[in-house]
């Protein structure tokens, strides 16, 4: 596919839900273009594009602009069916279309709801790893809007002290039901990775950080933050998250992460994984 037919992603670097679409498209072996604008600007430049949906991310695809993560990965389904994260057989199917549901409305909001909440009470220490927790031209941006996004992102997020209390309560739960699905297994669904496994853990990405997170598996995190990663790093599910990145979150597809990676490495910064069972190339 050449460079300029090639998709487009318009995504926020340490996004959980952003996490979920990138991983299908890495997973799929589809070259793409990222963009990553300014966290804010992002919902204006989502309805411009989708003109019906204000979140990130956003895929143009084929002329067509798609938002929403499972409509998204719906999409890259059935334009790119090979690697499959759909199980063929209908109530397999069924289950793992489910259990990505169940994860996107009660795990991903839950997991944004408790970082935000933990990291927006530390104005000091957001100021001083601002950089780190973003990237350098996004920290010197939230430096800057600190306390007006602050304001914006707890009215958006409906974040405060008891809504964040609730959403650990819903974390907790979601990493017990994984648990209790997988059953002693490798898998949500039948026997391979499917939607539901790839939903569950890139989810689950930012607070577990396994070194395959792109962006965000070396976060500095305040020490309540912390306390409550450790404590859910101790539970099953997030051995689980860790294998499944390992053997399944292939290296970046997007166009031009080779030279990034290598320029990384040069920089003594640990490149993306590529030993999984994923990854053919679609063209480019
Ligand atoms: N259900 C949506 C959730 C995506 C989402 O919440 N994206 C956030 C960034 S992580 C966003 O863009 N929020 C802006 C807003 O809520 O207006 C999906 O699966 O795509």
């Amino acid at each position: 596919m050449p460079a300029e037919t090639s998709p487009v992603l318009w995504h926020i670097k340490v996004s959980n839900f952003n996490e979920k679409v990138r991983w299908a498209l890495d997973y799929k072996g589809i070259r793409h273009i990222r963009r990553d604008p300014l966290p804010g600007a992002h919902m204006l430049v989502a309805l411009v594009l989708t003109r019906r949906v204000a979140t990130f991310p956003v895929l143009e695809l084929d002329g067509r602009a798609i938002g929403d993560t499972t409509r998204i990965i719906a999409a890259l389904e059935q334009r790119f069916p090979d690697p499959p994260l759909y199980p063929a057989e209908p109530d397999q199917r069924r289950r793992a279309l489910e259990l990505e549901e169940f994860f996107d409305e009660n795990l991903g909001h839950d997991v944004r709801r408790v970082a935000f909440w933990e990291l927006l009470r530390e104005p000091e220490f957001v100021r001083s790893r601002a950089e780190e927790i973003t990237t350098p031209r996004q920290g010197r941006f939230l430096k800057a809007t600190l306390p007006v996004m602050t304001a914006m992102l707890y009215r958006r997020y409906s974040i405060n002290q008891q809504s964040a209390a609730q959403s650990l309560l819903k974390v907790r739960a979601a990493m017990r039901l994984i648990e209790e699905v997988l059953a002693g297994g490798e898998y949500l669904v039948g026997e391979r990775f499917t939607v539901a496994d790839l939903t569950g853990a890139a989810l689950l990405a930012p607070i577990i950080a396994p070194p395959e997170f792109p962006y965000g598996g070396h976060l500095p995190l305040p020490p309540r933050l912390q306390e409550i990663a450790d404590e859910l790093r101790a539970l099953p599910a997030a051995e689980w998250v860790l294998r499944t990145y390992a053997r399944h979150r292939p290296r970046s597809a997007e166009i031009g992460a080779e030279t990034l990676s290598e320029a990384s490495s040069e920089n003594g910064a640990t490149p993306v994984s590529d030993h999984v069972d994923a990854g053919r190339s679609h063209a480019g």
